[in-house]
């Protein structure tokens, strides 16, 4: 009996002291479920679920929606929060919001990046059911960014929460929430301040104690602080410091140490709300030598700029999604992010205080300051916002605040625009100044001289350069001699490298690459051209590269329209082979061997043999290893040398499967990996081609393969008709367009032709074919009078492309023209029988059907019949 009560009491002290436990931190209830969406004037509301956005069209059309949507939901809210001050928190509304409860507006907010918190407690009842609507609008070009080469997706696309606390509980909103900043000794002692405020919202004074206490990275308790505080009615701020605890586990990238810090809030003797976090203690800084310095030594920044979108989804990625990526960014061995060009969601911060990556968070204010004072103020309250929302995480190093910002200068007077710019970067440098002195501040520049003009560079801590040297013009080495120039002209200035990338497509290939054919092989060239000069320079703090991801930029045309396509890992996320480049430069070899066959980017080919009946592609292994040796179909190939982490191997590829192995060159019978490359071999019989198996299909205009994702079917790259060269055009030029082409999903094939040639031969067996031609005229009669004459877009002159063909003599078209017929920029296509006897082969002549008027050809595919 008297045991009985005994236990009694206890288990009733052990359920009332958890109950307190439980209660005594605010409770956020996740609200991203049960939701309906309608866009604009769409007469029906759909389901939706949380994170959401209604740009998915983005990856189809430049015209993507902007406009408002509607998000409506019951919220039934608990009625054990009664007596509880309620909130709710919205972490990426897109790019405007308002918020009503009931029909009744409850708070707005502008800014698709920052979360944003709405004190509701007078609009909501604990055991009732509400209805919230949120208005999301995407349309209003006062809120940065105003414009920029990516999509300004719209919708409640990050995690949204309905929060419960006590009377008395720390502030949530971040305009008044807690600040935690560390520092380190030069002992290696570390301490933390702490600032932050307490809301009392029970109408009466009261007397509050705050606990700190601090754990370290394995759990163990360290230290406590305690702070008596008498609150008034309404805020009331606080601080409280932690000196020199103890020397510390230093944050680092190889070694990310979090410490725990968790504030225990009581009024009155009881448990009112409670705060966990993870900080970190470490020192960024610059050098003399302008190295970047990570707690006091020099340090090379290696990172990537990521954003953060996903077809179909768009911007409204899982968590998890979100941290698959800043994974497979630690997994390159990067040590550094610029999260650009946006704040992103508290789980890629998460991801980088614990993986170890630096990072450089932004605000969207990008190309062009418009004269606006909306504008100017909204980018105040989204750097201030972001800096809030993101102070404690130990990752970052630097806030920027502006990209490329003198890239337009539209009609009016260009000095205006500097002289506005610059009001404008004084004003942001001073709100970064007032929120964090602890931080350093950076923008990021085009390639011109422009900001230093403009007084632009003198301001920010660090200046990073976005350079594209060989990609958008100029050659290679342009790179490494602007970096020189700049710091022979700025010594003093602090660099990065914050941009650098060239485009590439999974279904363009070439043996020979040049700038913009946005082969994977040109990608990789540029990469192993910038990275060791980024390397070397001792004078370059790092880099991040452009970008991390394939991501949204819908007014892009190029090889994948709506898609800026200079990745390193797909849109959905599938590693290209150059990320191996990176991983191999970033490993040290002794603890992590990297060894990757670059073929995986091409696993399917096909060719046409060589005159000695050969098929033989260069092979390149990306390694940290000195040498390796090669295997193919189980034939050793020999051993090479590894430079700049690569080495090639030109490989004979038989029709079929073909293995490729490599080996460390010390342990030759252990298989690093192995990968397969299938070939389909065109037929070649003595000096003609034998279409017995394949069709033949050509990329006319063009130097690389293209394999067509429809299809399956490649097109082998074009050339210049030569005795028992097999196959090529007489005659013409090759012409160029970047646009994207109407009707068709092979827009390469067509982005690049041959104009003005005058035949088209085939040297094939006798027999009876098909021949299939495609063409689209690349540019309109009146834009060719205005802007194109003589610039090798579409048609010479002023007059749509119109031609006789005749294949082997017969006449099979009469002033065909492709423009009129279908439209500019425009998929046609024609098929026609062909007779071959004897050694002819085909010939198809093209004579343009009036004077002042050109021939073209896109693509040729031809198959036995
Ligand atoms: C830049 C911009 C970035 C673009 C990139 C590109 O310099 O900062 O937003 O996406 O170039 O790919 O052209
Ligand atoms: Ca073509």
């Amino acid at each position: 009996m008297k045991i009985e009560f005994v236990v009694k009491i206890w288990l009733f002290i052990l359920l009332f002291s958890m109950v307190g436990k439980v209660a005594s931190a605010h409770e956020t209830i996740t609200m991203n479920d049960g939701w309906r969406f309608r866009y604009g004037t769409d007469s029906v509301a759909v389901p939706v679920h949380l994170p959401h956005s209604w740009n998915g069209d983005a990856y189809h059309t430049r015209d993507y929606k902007r406009g408002s949507g509607e998000y409506t939901k019951q919220l039934r809210v608990p009625s054990n929060f009664n007596g509880k001050r309620l909130y709710l928190k919205f972490d990426g509304a897109a790019t405007k919001s308002e918020v009503r409860i009931d029909g009744k507006s409850v708070g707005s907010h502008i800014g698709a990046y920052s979360s944003h918190i709405i004190d509701v407690t007078p609009y909501l009842t604990p055991g009732a059911t509400h209805e919230l609507n949120v208005r999301v609008d995407n349309a209003d070009r006062d809120i940065p960014p105003h414009s920029a080469d990516f999509t300004f997706m719209g919708g409640l696309y990050r995690d949204s929460w309905l929060i419960a606390a006590a009377p008395v509980h720390f502030a949530i909103q971040s305009k008044d929430s807690h600040k935690v900043t560390t520092r380190v000794g030069k002992d290696g002692v570390g301490s933390a301040d702490i600032h932050g405020t307490i809301v009392n919202a029970t109408g009466k004074k009261c007397r509050a104690e705050i606990r700190a206490s601090l754990y370290a990275p394995d759990g163990t308790y360290l230290t406590s602080r305690v702070k008596k505080v008498t609150l008034n009615n309404g805020l009331e701020p606080y601080s409280l410091s932690f000196n020199n605890i103890c020397v510390v586990d230093l944050w680092t990238p190889e070694t990310p140490s979090l410490y725990r810090l968790v504030l225990d809030l009581s009024v009155d003797g009881s448990e009112a709300d409670s705060l966990r976090e993870n900080i970190g203690f470490r020192t960024f800084g610059f050098d003399d030598q302008g190295h970047f310095t990570l707690n006091g030594k020099p340090y090379k920044l290696r990172g990537q700029c990521r954003h953060q979108d996903q077809s179909p989804m768009g911007i409204a990625l899982t968590d998890e999604q979100h941290r698959r990526d800043i994974g497979m960014i630690k997994e390159m061995g990067a040590n550094f992010i610029r999260i650009s060009h946006y704040p992103q969601d508290d789980a890629v911060l998460e991801m980088c205080d614990r993986l170890g990556l630096i990072a450089w968070e932004e605000i969207p204010v990008i190309d062009y300051v418009p004269e606006s004072e909306k504008f100017a103020e909204n980018c105040e309250i989204m750097l201030r916002e972001m800096i809030r929302d993101h102070y404690n995480h130990p990752s970052i190093a630097m806030w920027g605040y502006m990209n490329e910002i003198l890239l337009r200068m539209p009609g009016e007077n260009k000095d205006l625009t500097k002289q506005r710019t610059l009001a404008l970067v004084k004003r942001l440098e001073q709100v970064v100044d007032e929120e964090d002195s602890t931080r350093m501040t950076t923008m990021a520049f085009h390639g011109s001289d422009v900001y230093h003009g403009a007084g632009l560079s003198d301001i920010t801590d660090v200046k990073g350069w976005n350079l594209y040297q060989g990609w958008y013009g100029g050659r290679f080495d342009g790179f490494e001699e602007f970096l020189s120039r700049q710091h022979r002209e700025h010594p003093d200035h602090r660099l990065i490298v914050s941009e650098y990338g060239a485009g590439s497509d999974l279904r363009i290939h070439s043996l020979n690459p040049e700038p913009f054919d946005f082969s994977m092989e040109y990608q990789q060239e540029y990469l192993e051209h910038y990275v060791p000069v980024i390397e070397d320079s001792s004078f370059v703090a790092g880099a991040s590269h452009w970008n991390f991801i394939d991501f949204s930029s819908a007014n892009r045309a190029e090889s994948m329209p709506h898609i800026n396509n200079k990745g390193i890992v797909t849109n959905d996320r599938r590693k290209k082979d150059v990320f191996y480049y990176y991983k191999s430069l970033w490993h040290d070899v002794t603890s992590d061997t990297v060894a990757h066959i670059a073929v995986r980017d091409w696993p399917e080919r096909t060719d046409i043999p060589d005159r000695n009946g050969r098929v033989e592609h260069p092979v390149k292994v990306y390694t940290n290893l000195p040498a390796v040796v090669l295997k193919i179909n189980g034939q050793a190939l020999g051993r090479k040398e590894v430079d700049n982490c690569h080495a090639i191997f030109n490989v004979p590829f038989t029709s079929g499967h073909n293995l490729i192995e490599i080996a460390d060159d010390e342990s030759p019978e252990k298989i690093l990996d192995a990968a397969t490359v299938t070939l389909h071999t065109i037929g070649r019989t003595g000096s003609s081609i034998d279409l017995t198996t394949e069709e033949l299909a050509v990329n006319v205009g063009s130097g690389c393969y293209f394999r067509s994702d429809d299809s399956g079917l490649s097109w082998i790259p074009d050339r210049e008709y030569t005795p028992g060269g097999l196959y090529g055009h007489i005659g013409g030029k090759r012409s160029v367009s970047q646009d994207e082409i109407s009707l068709t999903a092979d827009g390469p094939l067509f982005q690049r032709c041959v104009t003005g040639l005058e035949e088209y031969r085939l040297d094939v067996a006798p027999g009876d074919y098909e021949v299939e031609l495609s063409f689209a005229e690349l540019a309109s009669p009146s834009a060719q009078s205005a802007y194109m004459l003589g610039h090798n877009a579409g048609s010479d002159g002023n007059k749509w492309t119109s031609m006789d063909i005749l294949i082997n003599g017969l006449k099979v078209e009469e002033a065909f023209s492709p423009g009129s017929t279908a439209g500019v920029k425009t998929m046609v296509r024609r098929k026609y029988t062909a007779h071959v006897d004897g050694e002819r082969g085909i010939s198809i002549s093209f004579a343009p059907s009036t004077d002042g008027v050109t021939t073209s050809l896109s693509a040729i595919k031809i198959r036995k019949i």
